[in-house]
Parts: structure tokens; C-alpha cells; sequence
């Protein structure tokens, strides 16, 4: 996928780490927006490895004021991590000798370089033991950003999980359209069904705070070897959201253990009740409001309504958000969110039962 050549990936290392020589390059496949890369160094006089990243223009608006946010989120990581060790490590800048964190190409991208956590892997789909692993550093991270103020922070994505926004957006561009596969049917006929959906957190009060906005599976580190999660990573779209669009969103990703492309997901129940005890016993319980609690599962609905909704309006509009990997890509990507919403469904009944049972377990006992 990568036009860079190594010898340009090498002189942009070099931008942030002057006496840095490149060893090895893995490009990482799991993003959708940006590109990113894992360096090897050669070379005592540099880390070993480093995390060089081309952010995409035609999706964050404002590259400067995204930039200014990520130096605000991991510096106040960083201060947790040195006032209590036992705080996960979160990714850093690197600062050239002039001080400069940031790189404009010709095209108006923006690169930079951050430092690697590892030894470490990612991953595109995760067991029950790896998605409460997740739920445990999402709830550490959501209590991190409890004293991160929002003013702080400005908006990177306007109109991110404006879910009635991107609702409008869809009724605009596919009035103009009649669909032209059985897969595009399905998807008009998902959208139609599901839009109620779209006014899920506008009613009630729900709890608000400095978020992720991305927790997807692939945005944590794992460890090598075990179920270990080390880190959160992404962290340009965090933001000042709704705590369940996190919640939402990582259990979309994390319980459908078949991945985003497949063409028949389930909704892993083992894996729902693991990743939400685990939020919870980590402080998420005190985070929620009641009226969270009431459409918790339901936040899981919204999220993949959300994405399967984004993936087809970009279908429908060329594809000029979502990096594809092949043609028809964002299609299918819909297709399989709208399908993994259908197997949600398939399980309401036992996922609401769990979901009863972890929340009246910690009530009754905080310990649980
Ligand atoms: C994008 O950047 P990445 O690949 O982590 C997208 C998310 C989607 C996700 C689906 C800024 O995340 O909203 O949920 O793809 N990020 C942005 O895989 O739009
Ligand atoms: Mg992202």
C-alpha cells in the first residue's frame, strides 16, 4: 500500500532523529486512515525501534490543532505514569534537536515520529481473555482522562459520532441513488430499519468525559506471547464524548471475533461478559450514570448502526474516507457490520442477562 520509498521513510526519520540509520521497515496494516510504520534503528546512539506515522489530511481538518492535542494527551500520560509507575506506558513524541515534533510533506500531510511500546503486537480480532484485557486499560485510561480537563483540548473531528449527522449526510447522498446489488439493498433496507437508533444518547443523561473515540481492538498493544494488554494507542481522536461511545465501540470491535471484513460475524457473548466485568471491576462502574446502564448493550447497537452507516455512505460517495484495500471494500465492511448487528440481536436475550447480572453484582458487592 505504501508510495514511500525507503529511502524517503529514512529521511523523515532522520527529520526527528538526525544521527538515526534505518535497519528494517514494517508497515502496519490495520489502520484505515493513516499509514503506519514500525522502524528498526541501527545504531547505538537511537532506540531500537520507533513509530513513524503520515497522517491523513483529507480526514483531519486541522493537523496543527490535532497535533496540540496529542502533545496535551501524552504529556498528561506521561505525568500520570511518573506520579504512579504502574500506569500503562502510552506513546510520546519524538522532538527534533530544534524542538520540532511535527513534518509537513508537499501534499499538506502531516508525519511524526513516536516512541515504540514493546515488545508488542496488535491485533484484528481478539479471544474473551484478550477483550477483557481491553476493557480493563480502557477503563484505566477512562480514569486517566477523568483529570485531563476538556477545555484543554480542542475538537480534532468535528462531527465524529455525530451519529444524526452522518444519518443526514447518508440521506442526502443516497437520494440520489437506487442500489444496484443485493448488497446495497441490504444495506438501504439495514439503515431504514436501525435509524431510530441514530437518537439513542439524546435522550436521558449520560456521562460525558474526555474519551478514546476509537477504542477498536486493533488500536490496543498486546504483549507477544500472552493476553496481556500494554497500551491504547491512536490517540488523535480523543476527545470530549460520550463514556458509551467507548464502551459501544469497543465492545463492537472486541466481541465480533471474526473481524471487521468477515462475511458472517458472531457477537461473542463469552467475550461481551468478559470485556464488561473487566471495565467495570476497573473503575468503570463509578463512571457510569443510571441511565447508562440502561442502554449499555444498546451503545454496542449504536456503534455498529454508526460504522456500518460510514462504511456504506463512503461506498456510495467513491471511497474517499476509508483507506481500501480492494474495490467493493467499504461495501462489504458495511455488509458485515450491518450482519454483526443481526447477531447481536440473535443474543439479546442472554447479552441483557449478563449485563443485569455484572450490574447488580456490583451493587450489591463493589469487590465483585
Ligand atoms: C478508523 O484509524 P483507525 O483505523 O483506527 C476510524 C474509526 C472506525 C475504524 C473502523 C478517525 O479507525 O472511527 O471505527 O476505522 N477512525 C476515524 O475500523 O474515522
Ligand atoms: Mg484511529
Amino acid at each position: 500500500m505504501s508510495p514511500f520509498s525507503l529511502v524517503q521513510l529514512e529521511q523523515r526519520l532522520r527529520f526527528f532523529l538526525p544521527a538515526a540509520r534505518l535497519q528494517a521497515v514494517r508497515e502496519s496494516a490495520d489502520g484505515n486512515i493513516n499509514q503506519t510504520w514500525i522502524l528498526q534503528l541501527a545504531g547505538t546512539c537511537s532506540p531500537p525501534k520507533a513509530v513513524l506515522q503520515r497522517l491523513n489530511p483529507a480526514v483531519f481538518p486541522d493537523l496543527p490543532a490535532l497535533m496540540a492535542n496529542f502533545r496535551r494527551v501524552t504529556a498528561h500520560l506521561a505525568q500520570c505514569r511518573a506520579a504512579r509507575p504502574d500506569t500503562p506506558e502510552f506513546p510520546r513524541l519524538w522532538q527534533n534537536p530544534q524542538g520540532e515534533d511535527a513534518l509537513f510533506d508537499e501534499g499538506g500531510a502531516l508525519w511524526r515520529l513516536t516512541t515504540y511500546i514493546g515488545p508488542s503486537r496488535t491485533l484484528v480480532r481478539v479471544s474473551a481473555p484478550q477483550a477483557a484485557a481491553a476493557g480493563s486499560l480502557l477503563a484505566r485510561f477512562h480514569r486517566l482522562m477523568q483529570s485531563l480537563a476538556p477545555e484543554e483540548l480542542s475538537d480534532p473531528l468535528p462531527g465524529f459520532h455525530d451519529t444524526l449527522a452522518y444519518l443526514a449526510r447518508f440521506d442526502a447522498i443516497s437520494a440520489k441513488r437506487t442500489p444496484i446489488n443485493a448488497a446495497e439493498e441490504f444495506c438501504l433496507e439495514s439503515i431504514a430499519r436501525l435509524r431510530p437508533l441514530a437518537c439513542l444518547l439524546n435522550e436521558g443523561q449520560h456521562a460525558r468525559q474526555v474519551v478514546h473515540a476509537d477504542p477498536k481492538c486493533s488500536n490496543f498493544l498486546f504483549a507477544p506471547a500472552t493476553d496481556q494488554a500494554l497500551s491504547l494507542i491512536d490517540l488523535d481522536t480523543v476527545r470530549f464524548g460520550f463514556l458509551l461511545h467507548d464502551l459501544g465501540d469497543c465492545l463492537r470491535s472486541c466481541c465480533n471475533p471474526d473481524g471487521e471484513d468477515a462475511d458472517n460475524p458472531r457477537f461473542d457473548a463469552e467475550a461481551f461478559a468478559a470485556l464488561i466485568r473487566a471495565w467495570l471491576a476497573e473503575g468503570g462502574q463509578s463512571l457510569l450514570l443510571p441511565d447508562d446502564r440502561e442502554v449499555l448493550l444498546d451503545s454496542a447497537r449504536l456503534l455498529i448502526f454508526e460504522l456500518g452507516l460510514r462504511f456504506f455512505t463512503d461506498h456510495l460517495d467513491g471511497d474517499r474516507y476509508f483507506v481500501c484495500r480492494f474495490p467493493g471494500h467499504n461495501l462489504q465492511r458495511a455488509v458485515t457490520q450491518f450482519r454483526l448487528h443481526t447477531a447481536l440481536m440473535q443474543e439479546e436475550g442472554s447479552l441483557r442477562s449478563i449485563l443485569a447480572q455484572r450490574l447488580k453484582r456490583l451493587s450489591s458487592s463493589p469487590e465483585a
